[in-house]
């Protein structure tokens, strides 16, 4: 499904982020502020920018979309909820025993789920084997990799971000979530990450920060991506956790803390007023 209008992508994240507080609720457990931040770019991954066929899971056509930091799967369930992966009502499934939404993404047990993910620090090395594989197809779809600040403290990250470069995979863009919490607190404070682009300036990728939440600015770094050849692309989102709620925004205790009923509902009718400002915009 493609929306044309921002609007429009700005009412699916509004959606989304609904859809995010209310599986959280009946979970009782999972992630909040994550999930959130990162609404905008799933919109326009999700209803902008990949090809994929809902229907047709394992087209070979398809983008592949690999999420690294697999506990923000609330919000990529959302999307391809939305996208017509499988029903709307699935979404309350989250985190039951015996269903296919769990608390970390299982491709054994979800069609359109490209990775199995968890354990940080693993999803740029598969995307970049995906994109590697492409090239040697000589294939036209693309590889986008949805990663956070905080896995870059693994030195595995690191070992992928020099292979993408040697290999020149034009073909990989990531996106990275630089929202400056981790689960005790924030990213500078734990291990300071830096400047991240300039870091991947100097491994050899195009780099290019962007606000997340922006939607021109990140349609824009998509497309120049794109345009960018003999090297990845990483764009750095510099995005809000909890971004939409004003109780769960820059507070890394939210990090993996799901609402209880009174604040479900207070978020609930503040994402509610969101959609209507959004609904009012020219
Ligand atoms: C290899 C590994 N170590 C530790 C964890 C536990 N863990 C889960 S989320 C997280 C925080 C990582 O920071 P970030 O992904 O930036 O979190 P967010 O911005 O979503 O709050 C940690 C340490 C994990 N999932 N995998
Ligand atoms: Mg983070």
């Amino acid at each position: 499904m493609k929306l044309k209008a921002v609007k429009e992508l700005k009412l699916m994240a509004n959606s989304m982020r609904a859809d995010v507080v209310r599986m959280l609720l009946p979970a009782q457990s999972g992630h909040t502020a994550g999930p959130l931040g990162m609404a905008d770019i799933f919109s326009i991954l999700f209803f902008h920018e990949m090809k994929y066929d809902a229907k047709r899971p394992a087209w070979e056509g398809r983008d592949r979309f690999v999420l690294s930091n697999g506990h923000i799967c609330p919000i990529l369930y959302s999307a391809m909820a939305r996208a017509g992966f499988f029903p709307l009502e699935e979404l309350l499934t989250l985190r039951k025993l015996g269903s296919r939404l769990q608390g970390h993404p299982s491709m054994a047990k979800l069609p359109g789920i490209e990775n199995s993910s968890g354990p940080l620090g693993e999803g740029l090395a598969i995307a970049c084997g995906m994109a590697l594989a492409g090239k040697m197809d000589k294939s036209s779809w693309r590889v986008y990799c949805a990663m956070s600040d905080g896995e870059h403290q693994e030195g595995s990250t690191w070992e992928a971000v020099m292979l993408a470069a040697k290999y020149k995979l034009d073909n990989l863009v990531a996106v990275c979530d630089r929202n400056y919490i981790q689960i005790d607190g924030k990213t500078e404070d734990i291990m300071p990450l830096g400047d991240m682009a300039e870091k991947y300036r100097a491994f050899g990728w195009h780099a290019i920060t962007v606000d997340g939440h922006d939607y021109a600015a990140v349609m824009a770094a998509l497309d120049e991506a794109r345009a960018t050849k003999g090297k990845p692309t990483m764009i750095i989102a510099r995005t809000v956790p909890g971004k939409g709620v004003l109780m769960f925004e820059n507070n890394y205790k939210w990090h993996g803390v799901a609402p209880k009923a009174d604040e479900a509902a207070k978020a609930l009718i503040e994402l509610e007023a969101e959609r209507a400002k959004i609904e009012a915009e020219t």
